[in-house]
C-alpha cells in the first residue's frame, strides 16, 4: 500500500473481518462463496473511511468496527452482483476470478443478498452505542446509500446509459448515487458513531461528497489507462460496454483536471474541523493518485 494509505487501519480491519465473518456451517458452499469474495483483496476504502472518520473525533477505531466491516459487506455485495452476466459480465475482480465464475450465478446472486442481510445483523448486533437511536440513524444511513435512493439508482441510470450520449447532469448523478452515496455514508457513519455535531457532520459531507466524484473519476481513467495485472480488473471494459464515463464525456484531460479539483475540494472542507482531518486529507491523495 501507498504511503498515503493509513495500514495500521487496513489491518484492523482486516482482523474485524475475520473475527465477524459467521463460522461456516451447511450449506457450506454459500458460506465458501461470500468469504470468498470478502477475503480476495481490496482496499477496504469505505471500511477505512468509517474508522478514519470516527478517529478525527479522538475516538478508539475497534468501537467502530462492526460499523466498518459492515461497509465492506455492503461493498463487496455490489461487487459481487455488478460482475454478473446480467449486469456488467465480467471475469476478474480483484485479481481473482468472479465469484459467479467460481460458483455459479445462482450462488453468486445469493452469496451477495447474504452479504446484504449479513451487514445490518452485524450493525444491530455488535455495534455498541451510548443510544440505541444513534445504531438505528447509522442502520438508516447505510440502507439509504445503498438502496434505491443511492447505489442501486445509480446502478440503474449507469445500465440504461450505456451506447447512449448522456449530458453531464446524468453523468454525476450515475456517480454520485452508484459510487458516491456508500462512499458518503461510511463517513457520515464513522462521525456518527463518534458524537460528531451537526456543524462536523456536514463539513465531513461536504468531504465525502467530493471524495466520491474524485474516486469514481479515477475509477474511470484507471479503465482507460489503468494495467489489468495492477487493477484486478479487465481493463477497457467500460468502452466495450459503451459506458457512460468522465473520459468518454469530457475527454482523459479534462477528465483528470476534474479528479484533481474534486480532490482539493475534498480536502479543502476539512479545513474548518475542530479534529485532525490530515489522514482524510491523505486519504483524498491516495485517491487522486492511485493507480488500483
Ligand atoms: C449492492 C445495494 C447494492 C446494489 C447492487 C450492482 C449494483 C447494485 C451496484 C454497483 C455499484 C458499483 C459496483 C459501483 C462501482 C464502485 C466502484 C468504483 C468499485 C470499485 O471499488 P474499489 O476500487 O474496489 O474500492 P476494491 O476491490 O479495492 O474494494
Amino acid at each position: 500500500m501507498p504511503s498515503k494509505y493509513p495500514e495500521d487501519t487496513r489491518i484492523l480491519i482486516e482482523e474485524g473481518l475475520r473475527r465477524y465473518f459467521p463460522e461456516t456451517r451447511y450449506p457450506e458452499e454459500i458460506y465458501e462463496a461470500m468469504r470468498y469474495s470478502l477475503f480476495s483483496g481490496g482496499k477496504r476504502f469505505r471500511a477505512v473511511l468509517v474508522v478514519e472518520a470516527a478517529k478525527v473525533f479522538g475516538h478508539d477505531p475497534g468501537f467502530v468496527l462492526p460499523t466498518a466491516c459492515a461497509a465492506e459487506y455492503i461493498h463487496t455485495y455490489s461487487l459481487i452482483h455488478d460482475d454478473l452476466p446480467a449486469i456488467d459480465n465480467d471475469d476478474l475482480r480483484r485479481g481473482k476470478p468472479t465469484c459467479h465464475t467460481v460458483y455459479g450465478e445462482d450462488i453468486a446472486i445469493l452469496a451477495g443478498d447474504a452479504l446484504y442481510s449479513e451487514a445490518f445483523r452485524l450493525i444491530s448486533g455488535m455495534q455498541m452505542a451510548d443510544d440505541p437511536g444513534i445504531i438505528v440513524r447509522v442502520i438508516n444511513e447505510l440502507a439509504t446509500a445503498s438502496g434505491v435512493a443511492g447505489m442501486v439508482g445509480g446502478q440503474v441510470v449507469d445500465i440504461k446509459s450505456e451506447g447512449v450520449d448522456i449530458d453531464d447532469k446524468t453523468l454525476d448523478f450515475i456517480h454520485e448515487k452508484k459510487t458516491g452515496e456508500l462512499i458518503k455514508a461510511s463517513v457520515r457513519a464513522g462521525a456518527i458513531l463518534a458524537g460528531a455535531t451537526g456543524a462536523e457532520l456536514n463539513l465531513l459531507t461536504d468531504y465525502a461528497k467530493y471524495l466520491g466524484l474524485a474516486f469514481q473519476i479515477t475509477d474511470d481513467i484507471l479503465d482507460e489507462v489503468g494495467d489489468t495485472a495492477v487493477l484486478g480488473k479487465t481493463v477497457g471494459s467500460d468502452k466495450r460496454q459503451e459506458k457512460a464515463t468522465y473520459p468518454k464525456v469530457h475527454g482523459l484531460e479534462v477528465a483528470k483536471e476534474m479528479a484533481k479539483a474534486m480532490t482539493d475540494n475534498a480536502k479543502n472542507a476539512l479545513r474548518a474541523l475542530s479534529g485532525d482531518g490530515s489522514v482524510l486529507a491523505d486519504l483524498a491523495d491516495f485517491v487522486y493518485e492511485r493507480n488500483y
